[in-house]
């Protein structure tokens, strides 16, 4: 069900991308474990709250619940993205005048290449996004793409995905969570990454000698 497809920034609007069900579940798992949300600052790398950021969120492990894994498998073969080379679906709350303000997904040069430009080892950089919005606020809680004036509206089970393949705002992938003017939104998002990403929630593996 693509709705909307652009080039400049790379963008699709997908429906239906999520069930009802499965976007009332999502809601209800996160919903006891929410804790406010970080930003990173782009020249140390090191997470804290801000006001950039005023919603609520939970991370969950890759293929933490049966759910999880089935909404990861149904990007997997929408996007043709591996699902281990993506983060872990974390999980939203903005409440009345929640916001997220204009940003990049991106990671800065700063935080993903030595002092010299040498890209640092293992770091992977997030190439994509894809928000999935899980209800529909009464009022306000859009997502806005600045570059290009474009904003959408969140609709119950509906994807947006939109991709940066360098990291710099000529991919005119700018955009931000708009306050929500009455009711509460939750949105979950997908980052992906240009390589394989270990899950720094991931279980230990077992000892190989049990
Ligand atoms: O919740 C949103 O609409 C939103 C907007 C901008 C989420 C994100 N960014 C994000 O999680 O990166
Ligand atoms: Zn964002």
């Amino acid at each position: 069900h693509v709705l909307l497809s652009m080039h400049r920034p790379k963008l699709m609007m997908v429906g239906k991308m999520l069930a009802e069900d499965e976007c009332e579940a999502l809601i209800e798992s996160a919903r006891d474990r929410l804790e406010p949300s970080s930003v990173m600052d782009h020249k140390t790398g090191s997470s804290s709250q801000s006001t950039v950021r005023t919603s609520h969120g939970t991370f969950f492990r890759r293929g933490e619940t049966e759910l999880i894994q089935r909404i990861e498998q149904r990007l997997e073969r929408f996007l043709a993205w591996p699902v281990d080379w993506g983060e872990g679906l974390q999980v939203l709350r903005y409440g009345l005048d929640h916001e997220y303000k204009p940003h990049h997904d991106y990671f800065s040069h700063l935080v993903t290449r030595t002092h010299a430009g040498q890209p640092l080892e293992g770091a992977s950089q997030r190439v994509a996004t894809v928000l999935l919005y899980l209800n529909e606020p009464e009022e306000g809680g859009g997502t806005a793409f600045t570059d290009v004036h474009l904003e959408v509206a969140p609709r119950r089970g509906m994807a947006v995905f939109f991709a940066y393949d360098r990291p710099y705002p000529t991919t005119l992938t700018r955009h931000s969570g708009c306050p929500v003017l009455a009711g509460e939104k939750w949105v979950a998002t997908k980052w992906l990454r240009d390589r394989r990403f270990e899950d720094p929630l991931a279980l230990p593996h077992p000892a190989a000698d049990g």
